[in-house]
């Protein structure tokens, strides 16, 4: 039986204090791959992702501009919208916290705390990073010899003190505790864990959850001289966009609570610790799971304004193509570990698997059949046993992947389809169906017959990770619209013969670098 449950997946909101940067197109494309392939599996997918337009670091960074924080917010958050448009991101929402279904959002959990008895007035002093929009204990920060403090993430801490309300999360750590212990994948991947629980085993003070020395963010209700700790607006997002709470017989609540919170390690903390407690506070359902990838590294180093090695990604995809670029960092970075990239390393991942590995395959199995066989799908005789065992692979990798993408092992499910594309090209040299053609000519016919079949399959299940090529690959097999999606996988669609084909363009040209 499929199964057509909801399934409900978000990135992180970005900030717009900038533009967007590689980590982001990062993880808006391994999200998208994670919705695609649910959606292609038969689930009733919502998928979510925007920007986090509030708190101290948009307002600081506007005023270092000279225009308000709704002016940069709009201006950045733009450019975000137009990355998702560039990357093939296929989310259904895209939130801006500044809206008005996310100012009443946040109102209502935040009255929902204050009605459980867990928000309370009182005056905060501490160390505060602008940059992490986080709250740090003295013991998490260090002073280097430059003078200067800085936090866990690496980022300077200030010194704020201030009237604030505070959330009784100390009042949370056993009902965490008991939370990673029932739902030992509510955390992945494990290292992440690991983090998290000996974080709250350490002790959790109450939070902070206003501030009184800006005012952009969303108002407390009924004291409009505070306004809400940007991460309690943040965290909300997600809840906001299924309607759940002002709306929960509309038509997106059933998809709370989500499935999957993707996010980077970085921000683990906020996600594994303060939104279960939030939502606990107010009586809400947890989301399932929550899994952190790792850091791009650009050849080995952070990415860092200063040091001038931060990679648009608008030019990464203008110069290799974008499915080449989502297929580099989904196969190369091992989901939930760091990842390194370099244009050498682009340019090796699209020569040997794309160019040289599924496009060579297609290109020389169906230009055969064009030429040989009428231009139409040849007729699959007696099958041999290497055909059987060929197909047998094929078949195989729909339970491999779904297994793999269950699991967020996005590499390995890659991994795992490319295993079978070499398997076909040791079949196809094996079989010589060019030596075929004289000899045995029903015989070539049904070894080409098997490695289109091939062929279809490997398109299909490509999809979630290279959506407009794998879509050209099986217009090159004529596989019709409605024998798309995982249903087809298997014997449920195999090819027709007699099926007329075009002669095939090229999907995946060799990568040359430009002279220098
Ligand atoms: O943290 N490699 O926003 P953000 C991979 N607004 N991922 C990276 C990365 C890199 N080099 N740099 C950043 C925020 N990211 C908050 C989130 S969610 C309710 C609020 C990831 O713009 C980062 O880990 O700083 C995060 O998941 C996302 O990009 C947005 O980062």
């Amino acid at each position: 039986m499929r199964d057509t449950s909801p399934f409900y997946i978000t990135t992180a909101i970005a900030y717009p204090n900038g533009k967007p940067h590689i980590g982001h197109a990062y993880e808006l494309i391994a999200t998208d791959a994670v919705a695609r392939y649910q959606r292609l599996d038969g689930r009733d997918v919502f998928f979510l992702t925007g920007t986090d337009e509030h708190g101290q670091k948009m307002q600081q960074t506007a005023r270092k501009e000279g225009i308000s924080a709704q002016e940069l917010a709009d201006r950045n958050t733009a450019e975000f919208q137009k990355m998702a448009v560039l990357l093939n991101a296929s989310n259904d929402d895209f939130i801006r916290t500044t809206e008005k279904r996310h100012h009443e959002a946040s109102q209502i959990i935040w009255k929902r705390m204050a009605a459980a008895g867990d928000i309370y007035k009182d005056s905060y002093s501490g160390w505060y990073s602008v940059r992490d929009e986080a709250y740090y204990q003295e013991g998490e920060t260090e002073l280097r010899d430059d003078g200067v403090r800085y936090g866990p993430q690496g980022t300077p801490v200030e010194w704020v003190e201030e009237e604030s309300y505070f959330f009784r999360l100390s009042d949370y750590q056993e009902r965490l505790l008991k939370l990673y212990d029932d739902n030992p994948d509510f955390i992945g991947p494990a290292e992440r864990r690991n983090e998290v629980v000996s974080f709250v085993k350490s002790g959790l003070k109450d939070l902070s959850v206003s501030r009184t020395t800006f005012d952009w963010g969303i108002k407390v209700p009924d004291d409009p001289a505070h306004v809400m700790y940007v991460w309690v607006d943040a965290l909300t997002n997600y809840i906001t966009a299924t309607g759940y709470l002002s709306d929960p017989d509309g038509p997106r609540a059933k998809y709370w609570p989500a499935d999957i919170h993707m996010i980077g390690k970085d921000i683990i903390r906020f996600h594994a610790v303060y939104w279960p407690a939030f939502l606990m506070s107010a009586g809400l359902p947890l989301p399932k799971r929550v899994f952190a990838h790792g850091f791009l590294l650009n050849k080995g180093e952070k990415m860092s304004k200063s040091l001038g090695n931060v990679v648009d990604p608008v030019n990464l995809v203008e110069h290799f193509g974008l499915d080449q670029i989502r297929y580099f960092l989904l196969r190369e970075v091992s989901f939930g570990q760091d990842g390194s990239y370099s244009e050498e390393g682009i340019a090796t991942r699209i020569n040997s698997d794309l160019a040289n590995g599924i496009g060579n395959l297609a290109s020389r199995s169906l230009s055969m059949i064009v030429k040989n066989c009428d231009g139409k799908m040849p007729v699959c005789g007696p099958l041999s046993e290497a055909d059987r065992a060929m197909l047998a692979s094929v078949d195989a990798l729909h339970s491999i992947t779904r297994d793999e993408m269950g699991k967020l092992m996005i590499h390995r499910a890659l991994t795992a389809i490319i295993a079978v594309v070499s398997e076909a090209d040791r079949y196809f040299a094996g079989e010589a169906p060019w030596a075929l053609k004289k000899t045995d000519p029903e015989r070539m016919g049904t070894v080409l017959y098997v490695t289109a079949e091939v062929v279809r399959q490997i398109a299909i299940l490509l999809q979630p990770f290279m959506p407009a090529s794998a879509g050209k690959l099986l217009d090159l097999v004529a596989a019709p619209d409605d024998k798309r999606d995982f249903a087809a996988l298997g014997e449920a669609g195999r090819l027709v013969s007699g099926t007329p084909l075009a002669a095939p363009a090229p999907v995946f040209p060799r990568y040359v670098a430009p002279e220098a």
